[in-house]
């Protein structure tokens, strides 16, 4: 039996469009991924079906109401094994990344609760739900993307979603580091060539050249990632090179700074 996500959102047609295709939805097929919403519209109780109210204190936008929220999650939690983890996502939220996703990937079933307009009533968050995390430091206009964010990345981790070939393991934030460049034919496009060592035949010095890559960009793009994992001396020696190189270009091209 797969992993089961359910998805509490006013937008279940939203949602359920990140299992219809790719790698997410072969692992639906293969029963490795369950994927379920519920929406709180269906659990209001009045006869306009209204989910949100004005805020205690005053203010603009609107806030989503308790009892609606209750009900659609404890329908939810029925489908959900015993053992489950309730999630908001939030702005308010822990900023997530990988570490986090291989944890939620190897955890209990998941509920995912995502908020509209201005937020959600805090007594159900208090009430209800374990943890609270953010995609990062700029406004959606919902959680439901963020939610789909968080189902994509996961079900990529899920033991027999990936081949051997793709395999998570490979994956550059695994490693900790960015991907290498990728070519494929033709060998020249206007003038630009592919680099000799991919045409070599040389499968030690491909793999060389692309770690080499990818330390050099994360040097430059991303030193937050490099500065938290330790090197090995072959890593230490390629980017080097890498550092070494990128020095001359600048120089040959005065791009040098200072
Ligand atoms: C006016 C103050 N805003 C809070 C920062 C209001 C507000 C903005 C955006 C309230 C809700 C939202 C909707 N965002 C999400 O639900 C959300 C989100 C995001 O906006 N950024 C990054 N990660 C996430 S996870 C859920």
């Amino acid at each position: 039996m797969g992993k089961r996500v359910a998805v509490v959102t006013l937008f279940p047609e939203m949602v359920e469009t990140v299992v219809r295709h790719g790698v997410t939805a072969r692992a639906v097929e293969r029963g490795l991924l369950e994927l379920r919403c519920w929406n709180p519209r269906h659990y209001a109780l009045d006869p306009h079906r209204r989910t949100d109210d004005r805020p205690y204190g005053g203010g603009a936008g609107m806030v989503m109401m308790y009892q609606p929220l209750r009900a659609a999650i404890v329908a939810a939690r029925r489908m959900l094994g015993g053992d489950s983890r309730s999630i908001h996502l939030s702005p308010q939220g822990r900023r997530i990344e990988h570490a986090d996703m291989v944890r939620l990937a190897k955890g209990p079933d998941l509920l995912l609760l995502c908020g509209r307009y201005e937020g959600i009533d805090e007594r159900l968050i208090e009430a209800e739900i374990d943890d609270e995390i953010s995609l990062g430091d700029y406004v959606l206009s919902g959680g439901e993307l963020a939610a789909m964010v968080v189902i994509d990345a996961l079900t990529r981790l899920l033991p027999g979603v990936l081949g051997n070939e793709e395999s998570a393991a490979e994956d550059s934030f695994s490693q900790g580091i960015l991907d290498c460049p990728h070519f494929t034919r033709p060998e020249e496009i206007e003038g630009r060539r592919v680099p000799g060592v991919l045409l070599s035949g040389d499968h030690g010095a491909v793999s060389r050249w692309r770690l080499k890559q990818s330390l050099g960009r994360t040097w430059q793009r991303r030193p937050d990632l490099l500065a938290r994992r330790r090197l090995q001396p072959l890593e230490r020696d390629l980017l080097k090179e890498y550092i070494g190189e990128s020095a001359e270009d600048s120089e040959s091209k005065g791009t040098k700074p200072g």
